[in-house]
């Protein structure tokens, strides 16, 4: 009997031992998941063009995934079709092709755990929501996706209509805010205007400036409110305005256009002001310096104007060189006092060997479309 002395001393130290095992720190199994990477598009229906499907399966090399297939069904629970999506970087043909996945998965790299498939409208009876979840199956285990929601739709593109803007944007117009109306006429499965946007186009056809997207103020309702800045660099010309709308499926409607003349003027001149009137020549090695300035603006803004100058005609009636004037504030350099108060200065100097007698100063301002004015002030530089 002495031999089964130690028994329990056994079981007591086996049983020790599965506690141990059971505190040790053991590496949790990896999650089997099944993540989208690549959601269905909204279809077209009764149109065989292929969108990518894919999902990512994890927690599991993707050799031991037994397979991996998407699931279609319509709003009232009713199955539309099945498909497999495939690791195999499009390396076959596959057996389970059929009018709606493809022949070929559309994969790009094989076995990095993205399964793929190409798909399209052809498991679809009607226009309308449709549901998507794939399943991924290793031994008895089951991994689902979210289920995705897409549409499939007739091809109709959205339409737009009821412009409101003027045949003509005189120079300096006030805010004006151009508006049209936009719907889709498959709105009612769903589809809708996603953007609709304006171009400009110059008379010759050249595309001016980025696509301006309008701002939706109801349902069918879009506007865009433009400036007097709008026509900054635009010559006095006729532009076209060209509207479109895009739905869902990025289809397009008709360009809806008009043809308008926007106007651009000179800069304005007022008040050319010289702070001494009449300016005596300096003795040799000095000089008589004064203030010249004049008040300037523009119809599309400061923004337009690229130089306000002066260029003198001189006793013997030629031309001095052109001596530009400036909003800067920078006194101590240009002599203007403020800023950005469309007033523009410069210190002018007189020299002793210039000629005596009447100087005309042409006071000229340029914008960036190329207008120009003028006015003139006299100065008579005495003995
Ligand atoms: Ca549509
Ligand atoms: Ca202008
Ligand atoms: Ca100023």
């Amino acid at each position: 009997m002495k031999p089964l002395r130690p028994l329990p001393a056994l079981l007591f130290l086996l049983l020790i031992g599965c506690a141990n095992e059971g505190d040790s720190p053991v590496e949790p199994a990896p999650l089997f998941e099944n993540q989208w990477r690549i959601r269905l598009s909204n279809l077209v229906l009764e149109t065989t063009i292929y969108d990518t499907v894919q999902v990512e399966i994890m927690g599991v090399a993707p050799q031991a995934v037994d397979s991996v297939v998407g699931v279609i069904t319509t709003p009232f629970g009713q199955l539309a079709g099945t498909f497999r999506l495939y690791d195999d970087a499009s390396a076959y043909s596959l057996n389970d092709a059929s009018e709606f996945a493809s022949t070929h998965s559309g994969d790009l790299v094989a076995n990095n755990g993205r399964f793929t498939r190409l798909i399209n409208s052809h498991f679809a009876d009607s226009a309308g929501t449709y549901y998507l979840a794939v399943q991924a199956w290793r031994d008895h285990e089951i991994a689902w996706t979210p289920q995705d929601t897409f549409l499939v739709s007739l091809s109709l593109p959205p339409q737009v209509s009821n412009l409101n803007l003027p045949d003509t944007l005189y120079s300096g117009f006030p805010p004006f805010q151009i508006g049209l109306q936009a719907f889709d006429p498959d709105a009612a499965f769903g589809d809708s205007v996603v953007s609709v946007q304006m171009r400009l186009y110059s008379s010759s056809g050249a595309f001016l400036g980025d696509p301006i997207q309008l701002t939706a103020l109801d349902q069918i309702n879009y506007g865009h409110t433009i400036s007097a800045d709008f026509a900054v660099g635009l010559d006095s010309n006729f532009y076209t305005f060209a509207f479109r709308a895009y739905d869902t499926f990025n289809m397009i409607s008709d360009s809806l256009g008009r043809s308008v003349y926007i106007e651009n003027v000179a800069p304005y001149l007022a008040d050319p002001f010289f702070s001494d009137t009449v300016v005596t020549l300096p003795l040799p090695g000095d000089t008589t310096s004064f203030l010249a300035s004049v008040r300037a603006w523009d119809d599309q803004t400061a923004e337009d104007i690229v130089e306000i100058y002066i260029q003198a005609l001189k006793p013997d009636s030629t031309f001095g060189s052109i001596v530009e004037l400036f909003d800067d504030g920078q006194s101590e350099v240009s002599g203007d006092e403020v800023a950005g108060d469309s007033t523009f200065t410069r210190i002018i100097s007189i020299w002793p060997n210039n000629l005596l007698g009447l100087y005309v100063f042409h006071f000229r301002g340029l914008d960036q479309a190329g207008n120009q004015r003028e006015i003139t002030q006299n100065l008579w530089v005495i003995p």
